[in-house]
């Protein structure tokens, strides 16, 4: 085994931030009395120095703002601040936008305090909590990332060599197994159709739309990429404005494309440390599709300006990070701009915080403050509010790390190309749904079976690379949210948050009957027990296609390619056994008889006989008779004719020929 890549394989991925609230170390907090301990929202535990967060009364709060130098305000903490030698104490949120808004949830009591990093950081937080008016104190923990490890694609070994028909012209599409799985050994030894995220059928409904933000939290992502230029958002007023001027007002300097919150300035992608990270995430929710370059993305449109738009909110930045603060501005600032979808494939190591208590602090800590904000803003009229997707965390641990673990926040595992949970993926308590996050081919360690997108170019000449990771399958459900709202804009439907929510955990395929025995860990090759994840990798796999028709409000009916299949509708309605709900013979479109390949359609005793020669999708109307046509006296009693809209989805089963595209021991998808 090539230990190098071990090594790195072992740490690629998802970027730990090192634990906010550690059990308390003794050490590191300076002996308190009880009273000012309680304040304290976490420990100094990889902390940056000359740095601290308060939170601090109203009173205080305004004397802060209002004074021409917060450092000598006239308020209660003016002789503590002078003690410890503070060069400026800021508002953590900007006022400047949404003000009125933020000061009624308290956003505008959190300041940032810097001081040399010549004193104590302890003693200084010590100082700061013996002042009544300081409420809350919170270290600015240091995001710490690991080596995320990017292998290159060769466009040329990736170009199309089958004949079958792909839905857009992007060269490397048919290697992006995880939007959809044909079973194909090259890619895995253990490949299965269908274990993917089934995006093609939903393409053929909707493609992205360009008035749909998503926020990408996380390195920065290369605005210049090939394949990702035109689906950037574009902040217009600093587009056409001046260098090194604030044109629109909004606090920040020259932020075309996003912030880089780290360095305070442009977004970045080349310092040292930098590892292609973001782009990578950016360009799977939104690479430029059909453009005739690179990759698809799965909310990345159909090549005609409409994929949805990529804000990049750097957090980190070659050796620097934008700790809790910076990260929390992050957050607030993909609210100010518009975001609505906020992707996050960042966390805190699992098991580091014990519950949703330990993260939130009891109450709130800065970060879950600019959570909260986000959640309740609206940036898109079809959508109350704004979505946060977070990456379950690649410690293989029963837990998914904070902040994704979180109640409120949907948590993402990561599942291989063979269907199953990854050797890395968090999973059980926190987690919410699985997602295609790849994994390197067992022995081998093949990179075709992680995750394809676009890196910089200083990270992969090409500028397309494979990566495995939590993180990888967190940006495809960030896509696949995306999708969501963009089918309910074109159709005028108005989704709540939990609506949203709901729809995302809820339209997803069983992956619980492959959870029995053992597969080979890739890292260690060891063994991983399938049943320890059995009902834990959330509520199982996303499918693109049932989300939409969920947000539709339309049942999907799966059917297996190559395979006479019998549809029984009082499985999908009633109790599921109701034998007096009979279908009657009701048409089926001359479309989706074409675009499924249907032959053979039979109507005997209540139920449809058809087979499905092809993959693909579409509306049906079913009429049935509820209750049952009744026999008495004589007479026929009608039972009442109704009808439903269903969606018939047709897939490869479990493998695919390569050769001759004919799928073998079919009916393998659930
Ligand atoms: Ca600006
Ligand atoms: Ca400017
Ligand atoms: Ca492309």
């Amino acid at each position: 085994m090539n230990k190098t890549k071990l090594f790195l394989l072992a740490l690629a991925g998802l970027f730990a931030v090192s634990c906010a609230t550690n059990p308390v170390d003794e050490t590191a907090v300076v002996d308190a009395n009880a009273m000012t301990a309680k304040k304290f929202v976490n420990t100094s535990n990889e902390a940056n120095e000359g740095e601290l967060i308060i939170y601090v009364d109203e009173t205080v709060a305004e004397m802060l703002t209002g004074a021409e130098c917060a450092t000598r305000s006239g308020s209660p903490i003016d002789a503590v601040v002078a003690e410890i030698g503070a060069t400026s104490i800021k508002p953590v949120f900007n006022l400047n936008v949404n003000g009125d808004v933020k000061r009624a949830r308290g956003m505008h009591r959190w300041f940032t305090v810097t001081f040399p990093e010549t004193v104590a950081l302890e003693a200084a937080a010590e100082r700061l909590a013996a002042v009544k008016e300081v409420s809350r104190i919170q270290f600015a923990t240091a995001i710490v990332r690991p080596e995320a490890t990017a292998v290159e694609a060769d466009p040329s070994q990736c170009a199309q060599t089958r004949s079958d028909e792909m839905p857009f012209d992007d060269p490397m599409l048919y290697k992006q197994w995880h939007y959809r799985n044909l079973g194909l050994q090259e890619i895995h030894p253990q490949a299965k159709a269908g274990a993917d995220v089934n995006v093609f059928p939903a393409w053929e409904i909707t493609k992205g739309r360009n008035d749909i933000i998503v926020a990408v939290v996380d390195e920065g992502v290369c605005y210049e990429h090939e394949d990702l230029v035109d689906n950037m958002w574009v902040n217009e007023s600093e587009a056409n404005g001046v260098e090194g001027v604030d044109d629109d007002n909004n606090g920040y300097v020259d932020d075309v494309h996003g912030y880089n919150f780290a360095h305070n300035g442009r977004v970045s992608w080349t310092r040292s440390k930098d590892s292609g990270h973001g782009t990578h995430v950016a360009g799977t929710v939104a690479a430029v599709n059909n453009n005739g370059i690179g990759v698809s993305g799965v909310a990345g449109g159909s090549g005609n300006g409409d994929g949805v738009r990529i804000m990049s909110c750097q957090i980190l930045s070659g050796e620097k990070d934008a700790g809790s603060g910076g990260t929390a501005k992050a957050i607030e600032y993909a609210a100010d701009m518009g975001a609505c979808i906020l992707q996050n494939s960042w966390g805190f190591g699992a098991g580091q915080l014990a519950n949703d208590s330990a993260f939130a602090n009891g109450s709130t800590s800065v970060e879950l403050d600019a959570f909260h904000y986000f959640m309740a803003t609206k940036n898109n009229p079809n959508l109350e509010g704004g979505i946060v997707i977070f990456a379950a965390g690649n410690d293989g641990k029963a837990v998914a790390g904070y902040p994704g673990a979180y109640n409120e926040i949907i948590a993402v595992t990561a599942i291989g190309p063979d269907g199953l949970p990854t050797y890395y993926t968090n999973y059980d308590r926190g987690c919410n749904v699985a997602a295609t996050g790849g994994e390197y081919a067992p022995i081998t360690w093949a990179e075709q079976s992680c995750v394809l997108s676009t890196v910089p170019t200083n990270i992969a000449k090409s500028g397309y690379a494979y990566m495995q990771g939590t993180s990888m399958a967190c940006p495809h459900v960030s896509g696949i949210a995306a999708l969501a709202l963009s089918y309910a804009m074109d159709n005028n439907i108005v989704l709540t948050l939990p609506e949203l929510k709901d729809i995302i955990v809820s339209s997803v395929n069983n992956i619980n009957p492959y959870l029995t025995g053992f597969k080979t860990k890739v890292d260690t090759g060891g063994t991983l027990n399938l049943s320890s994840y059995n009902n834990k990798m959330g509520t199982g796999l996303i499918d693109a296609y049932k989300v939409l028709m969920a947000v539709r409000g339309t049942k999907c009916i799966p059917l297996p390619v190559g395979e006479e299949v019998i549809i029984n509708i009082s499985s999908y309605i009633g109790d599921g056994t109701n034998d007096k709900i009979k279908m009657v013979e009701s048409e089926i479109p001359q479309e989706v008889i074409d675009a499924l390949g249907i032959e053979n359609i039979k109507w005997m005793g209540g139920k449809l006989m058809l087979t499905c020669t092809k993959p693909g999708s579409g509306i049906v109307t079913l009429k049935y008779i509820a209750g049952g046509n009744t026999k008495g006296g004589g007479q026929i009693t009608g039972g009442m004719q109704a009808e439903q809209e269903f969606a018939f989805v047709a897939r490869y089963g479990v493998a695919y020929d390569e050769g001759t595209l004919e799928p073998i021991n079919p009916g393998g998808w659930l």
